[in-house]
C-alpha cells in the first residue's frame, strides 16, 4: 500500500476519526425522504417482496422468521431501489471522503439491521462486542475499510444505540470479539484492554438520517432496545482506493466488488481515479 502522501489536508472530523476510530454525524446527512423510502423498502424485504426481482444474499433473518429476533439481511440494496438510493447517496460518499481523504469510496457490502424493542421485563437482541475486521479476512492487510452506520429511526439512548470504544482501532486485531455473544457484559469483562489504555464508550445517538462512521478495528456492540419502537439502520461497509482483496481474488464478501449494480462507487475525485 502507498503511504498517505499526497492526500488533501484533513478536517477536524478527519482528525477525530483518526484519533477515536469513530465519528458521529448527528444530523440528517441522508435526507428525510430518502430515509423514509428506504424504511418502506425494509418492510417490503421483511415481507419477502423484491422489487428488482433479485433477492438479498443468504441472511441470518429471512421472511417468516421471528420478528423478535435481530433482523439482519445481507445486501438488501440489490432487492429494492429505495434502499439502493440510500446506500448510494452521494452525501455518504462526500462525508466518507472527507474523513479519509480518499479519492474513491465504494460500498462493498451492506447489512440491513432492525433491532426490535424488548417487551417489558424481557431482553431483546443485542450485538456483542466485536471488531469488523475479524469477519473481513478476504481483504489484504492494510486495506482501508470502514463502516457508515445510517440511522433510519430515532436512535435514542433507550433504543440500544451502537456503542464504540474510543481509540480501540489502535489496539490491533484482538481476536476476542463475537457479534453473537450471548452475554455482552461478561464478554466485555473478558476483553483484554492493552496496558496504558482505557475502555471509554461512545454512544451513537442519532436522528433518522444521522450517520456514525467507524474503523474496521474499532470495538463496538449494542444493547437492548427499550424505546418501544424498532431501531432501524443500515451498516454500509466501505472501502477506498487503498484496499485490495487478498491475492486480488473475488470471493466471499469481495465477490461483488466489480459490479457497481451491487457495489456502487459513491465518491470519485474529479475522475483522477478511474475505476476501483
Ligand atoms: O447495529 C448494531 O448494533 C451493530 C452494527 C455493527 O456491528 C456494524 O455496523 O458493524
Amino acid at each position: 500500500m502507498d503511504a498517505l502522501d499526497g492526500r488533501p489536508e484533513g478536517s477536524a472530523a478527519r482528525a477525530a476519526f483518526e484519533h477515536d476510530g469513530v465519528v458521529l454525524l448527528p444530523h440528517a446527512v441522508v435526507p428525510e425522504a430518502i430515509v423514509r423510502g428506504a424504511s418502506a423498502g425494509m418492510d417490503a424485504l421483511m415481507r419477502g417482496e423484491y422489487e428488482t426481482g433479485v433477492p438479498p444474499q443468504p441472511s441470518y433473518w429471512n421472511p417468516g422468521d421471528d420478528p423478535g429476533k435481530l433482523v439482519k439481511i445481507e445486501m438488501p440494496q440489490v432487492a429494492n431501489r429505495a434502499i439502493m438510493a440510500l446506500v448510494a447517496h452521494p452525501a455518504l460518499g462526500r462525508a466518507a471522503a472527507e474523513l479519509t481523504g480518499a479519492r474513491m469510496v465504494q460500498v462493498w457490502w451492506v447489512q440491513l439491521l432492525i433491532k426490535p424493542s424488548a417487551d417489558p421485563g424481557h431482553t431483546s437482541p443485542h450485538v456483542g462486542w466485536h471488531q469488523d475486521r475479524q469477519y473481513w479476512k478476504q481483504w489484504e492487510e492494510g486495506s482501508e475499510l470502514f463502516t457508515a452506520w445510517v440511522a433510519c429511526s430515532d436512535v435514542t439512548s433507550e433504543a440500544g444505540p451502537v456503542r464504540h470504544v474510543r481509540g480501540s482501532h489502535r489496539w490491533g486485531l484482538l481476536g476476542q470479539g463475537d457479534f453473537f455473544a450471548p452475554d455482552a457484559e461478561r464478554q466485555r469483562d473478558q476483553i483484554r484492554v492493552p496496558p496504558g489504555q482505557s475502555w471509554e464508550e461512545i454512544e451513537a445517538v442519532l436522528p433518522p438520517g444521522g450517520v456514525s462512521f467507524h474503523d474496521q478495528l474499532t470495538l463496538h456492540g449494542s444493547g437492548t432496545n427499550r424505546s418501544g419502537a424498532p431501531r432501524r439502520s443500515f451498516a454500509i461497509h466501505l472501502r477506498t482506493e487503498r484496499s485490495r482483496p487478498v491475492g486480488d481474488r473475488r470471493e466471499g464478501l469481495t465477490r461483488f466488488i466489480d459490479d457497481e449494480g451491487y457495489c456502487p462507487v459513491i465518491h470519485r475525485d474529479g475522475g483522477r481515479f478511474a475505476r476501483p
